[in-house]
This record gives structure tokens, sequence and C-alpha cells, in this order.
């Protein structure tokens, strides 16, 4: 991973020459207007933010430093031949924009493995927690409690310049990528394993996707290569989602890696973000539950109209931004498609995929995407291997935005971006405001 670190050490004052050509010489001009309705809309559309590891198109997905998802899937390197793409080669284009050869690869595996370590008061701590406290809250507490291993909080406190605090970070990014997913399986132990099973942590045979499904209690080929699709599919979504937002907010008061990440654990926790794939399983569910195994499309209508009359949003469908089917839906059906397509939920994600983005329109035509996001798959996916601990599953995500979100964050200091502070007004005064113009 030094070879990495070097890499970025060539990169980055190249991106900061731009940026401060940008700066000078296009620093007052006029980029775009901004409507009234978009500073009362949560800024939607509006452009606020200078993001490098993944741009969204409203009709193509994500693209992670150019790279479309089929891209990636067909390009990126695996450990099974025509498998998922492995996570850390996926860790490595986010921070420099190219794939890992294989001997890069491979000394990314073993440099997370390296950087797993968990202080045994924190996995005490971990296992204090109460069984009812949501595992997303166990998760951010176990991130927030690492915080104490923070090399950029010792740096700052010694009084580094500012131009080497993206060095001085480097090791916390990847650290929390590191440990992410080992806080994230002792909090699965703690919650339903009553803290006695202790997940295996040194098995220096499995990669990062391979060792987390492992340490969940999962082994089988088919379940490590879902862990690593899942991990390489919920990664990045540019710099706007809340998750990928709060990280950067919290991120620019030089607070430490770890505190940013648990923020943006905070914000992955909400049912409009990260909680929908819950939601989203346990939506299937209800059908399941109301139809029976030999549910048909009827069913499906009648249950999208039972969700609304109750003044509930169907979940998995919809997107701030985008407006075609979500590819990473795509990649998790075509997965659940391939691997066991005679799975009755599997079946009925398909067939929800039939009926709702036609139906949506009709019952809500403001709805601005009728078409499933990257929640309206995964659960059903973990629910074929028997991980059916549904609260859990944002946990899953959260493991998995930490590549995105830490990637991202070492270029903020890299590029030196400021502390944030966009301006408000009140309703008042916004009224006023509008009235004049
Ligand atoms: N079911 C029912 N109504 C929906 C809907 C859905 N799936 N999606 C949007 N709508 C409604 C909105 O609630 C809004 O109604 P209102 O005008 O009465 O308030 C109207 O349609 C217009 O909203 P729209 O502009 O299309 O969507 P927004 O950008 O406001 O919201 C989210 C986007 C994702 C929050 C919305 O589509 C939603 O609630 N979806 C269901 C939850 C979900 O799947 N979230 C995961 C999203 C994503 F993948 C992630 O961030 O993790």
């Amino acid at each position: 991973i030094h070879k990495l670190k070097g890499k970025l050490a060539e990169m980055i004052p190249v991106v900061q020459g731009r940026l401060n050509t940008l700066k000078k010489e296009h620093g007052d001009k006029v980029l775009e207007t901004v409507k009234v309705n978009q500073v009362i809309g949560g800024m939607r559309g509006m452009t606020g933010l200078v993001y490098e590891t993944s741009k969204l198109s409203a009709t193509e997905g994500i693209r992670y430093r150019g790279h479309s998802l089929d891209e990636i899937m067909k390009m990126a390197p695996s450990f099974v031949e025509g498998g998922s793409p492995a996570p850390e080669g996926i860790l490595w284009l986010l921070l420099s924009g190219e794939y890992p050869n294989k001997q890069e690869l491979d000394d990314v595996v073993i440099d997370l493995k390296e950087r797993s370590y968990i202080p045994e008061e924190t996995i005490e701590l971990i296992r204090s927690f109460p069984k009812n406290m949501h595992p997303m809250t166990q998760f951010s507490m176990g991130m927030l409690a690492c915080q104490s291993m923070s090399t950029f909080a010792q740096h700052y406190r010694a009084g580094i310049a500012k131009n080497k605090y993206w060095e001085a970070m480097f090791d916390d990014c990847i650290n929390v990528v590191a440990k992410s997913s080992k806080v994230a399986a002792l909090v699965f132990n703690n919650i339903y394993h009553d803290g006695k099973h202790l997940p295996e942590f040194f098995d220096d045979k499995l990669d990062f996707g391979a060792k987390y499904a492992h340490m969940l209690g999962y082994d089988s080929e088919d379940m490590y290569e879902l862990m690593r699709l899942y991990l390489v599919l919920h990664m990045d979504h540019e710099g706007g989602n809340v998750s990928a937002h709060a990280n950067r907010l919290v991120g620019s008061a030089l607070s430490d890696p770890y505190l940013s990440f648990s923020a943006s654990l905070n914000g992955l926790a909400g049912p409009l973000h990260g909680l929908a794939n819950q939601e989203c399983l346990r939506w299937y569910l209800e059908i399941l539950d109301k139809y029976g195994k030999h549910w048909n499309k009827d069913d499906i209508v009648e249950h999208v109209h039972h969700t609304f009359d109750s003044g509930r949003v169907v979940p998995g469908y919809g997107h701030a931004v985008l407006r075609k089917t979500d590819p990473r839906f795509t990649h998790q059906l075509e997965f659940g498609l391939t691997h066991f397509p005679t799975d009755n939920l599997i079946q009925l994600v398909n067939a929800c995929y039939e009926v709702i983005p036609e139906l949506l329109p009709k019952i809500k035509p403001s709805i601005a995407n009728p078409y499933p996001n990257v929640d309206a798959c995964s659960g059903a996916l973990l629910m074929h291997f028997g991980l059916n601990q549904f609260d859990y599953y944002t946990v899953l995500f959260g493991v998995s935005r930490a590549f995105g979100v830490m990637s991202s964050l070492l270029w903020d200091r890299a590029l030196g971006l400021p502390i944030e502070r966009p301006g408000s007004v009140t309703v008042e005064g916004l009224l006023e405001k509008a009235k004049n113009l």
C-alpha cells in the first residue's frame, strides 16, 4: 500500500494545480443560477461540492473514477475468474483512478488484514452494548470508540503543516476501512450470538469480503462472491448523498476520519437513505405473508396501493438523482437470477420490477423516478443465504461505504478543501428576496 501512497503523492500536486487554475482564472465566473425551490428543497441538483472519487449520472448510474459499473464488472480484478470485482481493487481505483495489478492487489489484501486490529477494551465496549440497541447505533459507536487510534489527531496535536494533512490522514483512512468489517462483525456477534461465538479474526487465506462473510458465520464460495459484489456496489455514490456529505462536512472541520465515518454512518442509518434496504425486505416479506408463496402480479399491485393508502412510501423505489433503473440493482438482480433463479424471493423482486415502474406514476404522478434503487434487491440476496437479521443490513452497507467515503475524505484533505459553511436564510428573508427578483 506504500506504492499506492507514492502514486497519490505524484497525482495530488497535478490535481491541486488544476484546482488552483480554476480558482485563479475562473473563480469569479457564474456557474449556474439557483432557484428558490432548490434552497427549500434540500439543494437538489445544485452543484455545490467538488468530489473526485465518483460521479452520478441520472440516466447511467454511478461511475467510479469515470468507470461505469458495467465496465467495472468486466474489467476490475477479481478473485474468481469472471466473478465479482475485488473490493480491495476498487479501493485502489477510487483513490488512484487505476486498477491495481496482481501484486498491488495482493499487497492491499494483506495490508487491510494487518490494519484490522481492534483494542480489547473496544471489543469489550461493543460486547456491553444492549442487544436491543440498533446495529447501526452499535456500529457507529464502535467505530467512534476506535478514534483514540487516530494518527491524524495525534499529528494535528503535534502541529502538522497544512500541506501534510493528507499524508497524516492516509493511515487513518485505510485503517477505518480495515477495521470496519471487524467492528461490524463484533456488533453482529453481540446482538445475534450473545457475544459468545467469537468470529475468527485472523484467517490469512481470506480477502476482505470473504473474511467479513466468514466472521458473520457464512462460509460458501457463493456467499463470498455476493459479499464482494455487495461491497463493491455500495461503496460510493458521489458527494451529495447523506452519508458521503455527512462524512465530508464533519471532516471539513478537520475532525479525524473515525469521527467523520461515524457521522457518515449516522446519516446512512436513516430510513430514506441506507435503512431503506431493511425496510424493503420487510415490504417483500409482507407480500409473502399476505399472499403466500404463490403470489401473482395482481397481488403486487394491490400491495403497492395498500402501501400508499397507509401513507407509506414503496421502499427500494425512487431516487433523488437517478431517473432510470439503478445499475446497482441490475447487477444484484443478475447475481440472484444467475446463482439461484428459482428462489421465490428473487422471483418476487423480479416481478415487482416488471410491475412497479409502470404503476407508481399512475398512483403518484409527481414521482420523479419510479425505478428501483440499490436497496430493492440486496435484502433478498442476503435472505437466500440465511442472513435474515434485517436490522443488520444497513451495517453491511456501512462497511462498504467506508471504502468510498474514506477515499474521498483523503482527497478532500489532499486538495486542501476548506471548512464547509454555506449561507442560510429565513423563510421571511427568502420571501423578501424572491419578491424583489
Ligand atoms: N413510494 C411512494 N412515493 C414516493 C416514492 C416511493 N418509492 N418515491 C418518491 N415518492 C414521492 C415522494 O414522497 C414525494 O411525495 P410528496 O410530494 O407527497 O412529498 C414525490 O413522490 C416526489 O418525490 P421525488 O422527487 O420523486 O423523490 P425525492 O427526491 O423527494 O425522494 C427518495 C427520493 C429516495 C427519498 C424517495 O424516492 C423515497 O422515499 N423512496 C423510498 C425509500 C428508498 O428506497 N430510499 C433509498 C434511496 C437510495 F437508494 C439511498 O439513498 O439509499
